[in-house]
């Protein structure tokens, strides 16, 4: 029997449990990136490891997220970063050098390899056919150490594209379509694997703009196969000998499959505040608009660019709408300014970003009040972008820049003929803002640089006996990261702050969350399906740790959410029978007794009692051998260090 690619790629590389469906594996990481807003966190936890250098073949800590710098938070952020780097065997690529997933497809990353960052679009990598996952910024930590990552042996679904897309159809409406059919949490525990004829219709940076925005599927990552095409790009990067050729078998076997027709792709858009809410144009009709974001991990290619400034040459914006544009990287925007578009764009109007995720994380360019937006990016939640009751709409850089000029959303087809975009047969290289680590005989002498606004990690605790206490705080269905502990100017700069960060927590839900849940000293969460999908941030469980929550318990959870509270010692609980969620409210006074004992005897049932209804409600705690003793040490920062001694 034929192996798919993930399978080859997971086999190459696991280290730990049997390669069978649904188990827990180990893998081997061989790169890591990290992002500033998860980095501080992630390094401090890499310090209280104890490893002197990074193990993998590739580390690399990118500065992108919090590039506003409004206090001196962000910059001793930085400083702080970049010393750990430069002592433990890190690249440090500075702030400016781009957006982190744009820059490692470009520079570094490297067909079959596998690779975790701290944040959740990770996968883009798969746009060069790498395993590249989005974690938890403990588990990054742990695999800069050396140790494995772990994850469930995922279902692989097929995705088989045929014909080619029709001029100003673009990848993003590709991904817009997949969202549209399998929703935002139609790839948990699933692996996307793009195959058949379109494929090799597709550019390295339209099969990324597809992966990346696979993380709002829920999926583990998604996967395209390394060819020819992935050759010329990265012949054009000046790094044609990391390329190796990668596909599956021709037998090989799926869980699912899915069929797409390129040419049968029409220009769409996710409209609010969903990114699975995927409608044509023709179904939203004639929408007026205020502002036009184009840029971050998506959508910010140097193709991309280009197609902008094509669509925005000898124009001018709507007088009612203001464009924003954010190239991803260095290389881009100094491409763009070498060849005359950036001034094609400047002309037209646009206000030019600094090559960073910006608006994307509500870093600046927030919406007017009931705004409507356009926007290139991969997420659209509810007040994400700075403005509560902005309206965000994701599209392709091609709507995206058309709009602009017309004022309503606009059809890109209604450009008419398409001229050819080439990619460059060379790009611009100039790797200056990726400073190399110390070598090893010089890292003694390297200070670690820490401002007063990092704080050390919240306290754990090995898990107690039994637990009794209250439900803070009862959520519905589809609760985000973004819900949990919101970006943005006010609040990305505490992220090295834990107790800060907290009074954050849920604020967006419930503004009196964190006081609440800080005077019952204990307590519980509850909530509905897919409970923490989007970003990976490990502050959505670390608030709710220092805040004293002992478990959630809701009716499914979204991957790296998961994993995040198991890493952070909270016990993740589901109903048995989804009903039960209406038996349990907010003030009801619960308790999960012998927990320990329970756990500790690999029982995965376990009654949470309700005292306040009498109810006494079923629920799982599924935990394998690993997961089990990680729960036990009070989370996995004690585990590794147990485990190290
Ligand atoms: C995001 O897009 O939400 C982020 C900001 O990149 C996050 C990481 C973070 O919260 O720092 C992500 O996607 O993981
Ligand atoms: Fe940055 Fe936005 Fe991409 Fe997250 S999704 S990495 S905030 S550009």
């Amino acid at each position: 029997m034929g192996l798919t690619l993930t399978e080859k790629i997971l086999k190459a590389h696991v280290v730990d449990g049997d390669f069978v469906k649904g188990n827990e594996i180990g893998i081997r990481i061989d790169q890591t990136l990290t992002q500033d807003a998860t980095g501080t966190m992630a390094y401090l936890e890499f310090e209280a490891i104890g490893v002197p250098r990074v193990k993998t073949e590739r580390s690399v800590a990118y500065i992108d997220h919090n590039t506003l710098q409004s206090g001196f938070e962000n910059a001793d952020d930085h400083r702080f970063i970049g010393s750990v780097a430069k002592k433990h065997g890190i690249w440090f690529s500075r702030p400016g050098n781009g957006i982190c997933h744009q820059v490692h497809l470009e520079r570094f990353g490297i067909p079959g390899k596998t690779l975790i960052g701290s944040d959740s679009h990770t996968p883009t990598g798969g746009g060069i056919g790498m395993i590249a996952i989005g974690a938890g910024g403990l588990d990054v930590a742990v695999a800069m150490g050396g140790g494995a990552y772990y994850i469930t042996y995922p279902k692989i679904v097929k995705v088989n594209l045929t014909g080619r897309l029709s001029p100003w159809v673009a990848a993003k409406d590709v991904i817009l379509e997949v969202l549209r059919r399998l929703s935002v949490k139609g790839g948990v525990g699933k692996v996307i694997e793009y195959c058949g004829e379109g494929v090799k219709t597709l550019s390295v940076p339209e099969r990324a703009t597809i992966t990346n925005m696979g993380a709002e599927l829920g999926a583990t990552t998604s996967i395209f196969p390394s060819d020819e095409v992935t050759l010329e790009f990265l012949k054009a990067q000046d790094r044609a000998e990391v390329w190796t050729e990668l596909s599956a078998d021709d037998d090989a076997v799926y869980d699912e499959e899915v069929n797409i027709d390129l040419s049968a792709i029409v220009p769409m858009a996710a409209c609010p505040h969903s990114p699975d809410n995927v409608k044509t144009v023709a179904e939203i009709g004639r929408l007026k608009i205020d502002q036009v974001c184009i840029g971050s991990c998506t959508n910010s290619s140097f193709m991309d660019m280009m197609k902008v400034a094509y669509i925005l040459k000898g124009k001018t914006v709507h007088p009612d709408v203001s464009l924003a544009i954010a190239p991803g990287s260095k290389q881009v925007l100094n491409m763009i300014a070498q060849n005359g578009a950036l001034a094609t764009m400047i002309d037209a109007g646009a206000r030019i970003l600094e090559s960073a995720c910006g608006p994307c994380i509500g870093m600046g360019q927030s919406p007017n009040s009931g705004g409507v937006s356009l926007r290139t990016f991969n997420r659209n939640f509810e007040g994400r972008s700075g403005t509560k009751d902005g309206q965000i709409y994701l599209v392709s850089p091609e709507m995206a820049a058309l709009s602009a000029l017309t004022g309503y959303l606009t059809d890109p087809r209604e450009l008419g003929d398409m001229p050819a975009f080439e990619m460059p047969k060379q790009f611009v290289i100039n790797d200056n803002m990726v400073a190399a680590p110390a070598p090893e005989e010089e890292m003694d002498k390297v200070e670690i640089l820490r401002g007063p606004n990092i704080k050390p990690y919240p306290e754990t605790s090995p898990l107690v006996e039994s637990i009794e206490c209250q439900v803070s705080l009862k959520v519905g269905d589809n609760i985000t990261t973004d819900h949990i502990m919101p970006a943005g100017a006010k609040i990305l700069p505490l992220r090295s702050n834990i107790p800060a960060i907290s009074q954050h927590c849920f604020t967006v839900c419930d503004e009196d969350f964190p006081r609440r849940a800080k005077n019952m000293g204990r307590s519980i969460i509850v909530g509905g399906v897919n409970y923490g999908q989007g970003s990976s941030r490990e502050h959505a469980a670390l608030a709710p740790l220092y805040l004293g929550i002992k478990a959630v318990l809701v009716k499914s959870f979204a991957r790296i959410h998961r994993a995040n509270l198991i890493n952070a010692g909270i016990l993740p609980l589901t109903f048995v029978n989804e009903a039960d969620y209406d038996k349990i409210g907010q003030g009801d006074e619960i308790a999960i007794e012998n927990v320990r004992a329970d756990i500790e005897a690999g029982k995965t049932e376990l009654t949470v009692i309700d005292k306040t209804t009498g109810d006494r409600i079923p629920v799982l705690c599924e935990l394998t051998g690993r997961t089990r003793d990680v729960m036990l040490a009070g989370g996995l920062l004690d585990y590794t260090r147990e485990s190290l001694k």
